[in-house]
């Protein structure tokens, strides 16, 4: 699915991502879809939070794993894939917006507000073709991480 272009340039603009560009995206997550916040009833979600900080660099550490690992995905976040659908039962069909807007997966949300996050920071350095390459990048993470759910 990733093609060896598509891997090198993956490689390449994910050394200019940082760790607070988690936070960030769930900021954005849950600001522009509150649904979200349903599965953080025990964060503090303020601005600022140590809380959705220290989420925030478990999530990049996650995406930095695969991305060593952009070969065998599956493998690499089998644990986060089990967790995610036994353990933390995030819905993956989670409507997105509100006002019968088409359903989307909602892991597909943070890799968008992910991707917002990277295009506002790396601003040219996010080119069309790194732009390409992390979407299908984040949509494969989306997919191996809605794999268990039955
Ligand atoms: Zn998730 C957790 C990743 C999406 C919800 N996550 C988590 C973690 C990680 C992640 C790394 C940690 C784990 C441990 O600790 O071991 N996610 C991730 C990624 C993604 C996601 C990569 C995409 C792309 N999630 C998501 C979503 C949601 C979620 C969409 C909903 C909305 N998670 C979650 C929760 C948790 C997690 C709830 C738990 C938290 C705490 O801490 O409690």
């Amino acid at each position: 699915m990733l093609t060896a272009e598509n891997k090198k340039v993956i490689q390449q603009v994910w050394e200019k991502v940082k760790e607070d560009f988690g936070a960030e995206a769930l900021e954005r997550l849950f600001c522009t879809y509150p649904q979200t916040k349903t599965y953080f009833p025990h964060f503090d979600l303020k601005h600022g939070s140590d809380q959705v900080r220290n989420h925030g660099k478990k999530v990049v550490n996650a995406l930095s794993t695969a991305v060593k690992n952009l070969d065998n995905l599956s493998q690499a976040l089998a644990e986060l894939s089990n967790l995610h659908a036994y353990n933390l039962r995030v819905d993956p069909e989670h409507r997105g917006c509100s006002g019968g807007a088409e359903p989307r997966f909602a892991f597909q949300l943070l890799a968008q507000c992910f991707q917002v996050v990277m295009a506002v920071h790396l601003g040219k350095d996010y080119t069309p073709e790194a732009h390409a390459a992390i979407d299908k990048f984040l949509t494969a993470v989306a997919a191996v991480l809605a794999e268990k759910y039955r």
